[in-house]
């Protein structure tokens, strides 16, 4: 296998590169790279080539269906082309990987306009770990002359939530950092509530780092809106044909690397956050409600179930 696919997987794994929206992108990178320095002689061994780098992939993460709709649609590019010339279908493939980049990034403009009109003059915005698009969002709220703070927690164990408090420092917004577990402490003191995802089910659910679903239960109690933003595309189609998302357990020695032996040590990456706790998604499409998630994505992106 071409090495721009072992070492971008390897690096995902590592958490070297992470967030969804980063991981899909060094994925279909590598990809491309992959392909664009291909030995196969035919399209079928193109395919197999092309193939093979998807499962190593896919299993870099579990838990991440942005990555996994990404590449498949890619692929798919190749496997309903006539084109038979290895030269030619690796010209495919660059201009799909190009294509889906640009998708996303126009993705990522709308959410951060439409989620800027969220933020109200002189509000306190509460946030957890760190997904670039929520980041992206409050850059946009503040270049647009808004003024508002920010907290964020920590993120244990790996603590994310460290990245986004620099960020918001370096943008000039005032910004708290907090443990995980101050976040009850500190809901009533917040306006709003507003998280990334890493996958979102054909129920509305949303699944997102680890500790998400309580501060959304938390936040149901203070009365704080709670909000999660996501490009549609980070939907699981398996989820509707009965499949649970995965959620990637990683190693104990993350929490405690010299615990002691018979500890058992449990470290979930992510949890589910139920629909009725999210007040909506912020997506490319608009603010939409979580139950409305199936009915937005058949409309605008009817390929992910075929
Ligand atoms: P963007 C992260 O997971 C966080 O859970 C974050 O909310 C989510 O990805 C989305 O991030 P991890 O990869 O796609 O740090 O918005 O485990 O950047």
């Amino acid at each position: 296998m071409h090495k721009s696919v072992q070492d971008t997987a390897q690096k995902i794994k590592r958490l070297e590169i992470r967030g969804a929206r980063k991981i899909a992108i060094a994925a279909i990178k590598a990809i491309e790279t992959s392909a664009n320095q291909t030995k196969a002689k035919s399209k079928k061994e193109f395919l197999k080539e092309l193939l093979e780098a998807k499962q190593i992939l896919f299993a870099s993460r579990e838990t991440e269906p942005l990555m996994r709709n990404s590449l498949r649609w890619i692929i798919n590019q190749v496997e309903k082309s006539e084109e038979r010339k290895v030269s030619r279908l690796t010209r495919i493939v660059s201009s799909a990987a190009q294509q889906f980049l640009k998708n996303l990034e126009e993705s990522k403009e709308k959410i951060a306009e439409i989620g800027a009109r969220r933020i109200r003059d002189n509000s306190v915005i509460f946030t957890h770990c760190h997904s670039s698009t929520v980041t992206y969002l409050l850059k946009k709220a503040k270049e647009e002359g808004k003024s508002f703070e920010v907290v964020c927690t920590e993120t244990r164990p790996f603590f994310q939530g460290r990245i986004t408090a620099k960020e918001m420092v370096e943008l000039g917004i005032k910004t708290t950092l907090i443990v995980d577990s101050a976040a009850r402490f500190i809901m009533n003191q917040v306006d709003l509530a507003i998280v990334g995802a890493d996958a979102i089910t054909s129920e509305g659910n949303v699944i997102n780092k680890i500790g998400t679903s309580a501060m959304a239960l938390i936040a149901k109690e203070a009365r704080t809106p709670f909000y999660a933003v996501s490009e549609l595309l980070k939907f699981d189609p398996a989820t509707m044909y009965g499949d649970y998302e995965k959620i990637e357990e990683r190693s104990s020695d993350e929490i405690w690397k010299n615990a002691p032996k018979k500890l058992i040590i449990r470290n979930p990456a992510f949890d589910v956050t139920r629909r009725d706790f999210i007040h909506g998604i912020i997506c490319e499409e608009g603010i939409i409600s979580p139950h409305s998630v199936i009915e937005v994505m058949r409309r605008k992106y009817q390929w992910v179930f075929e």
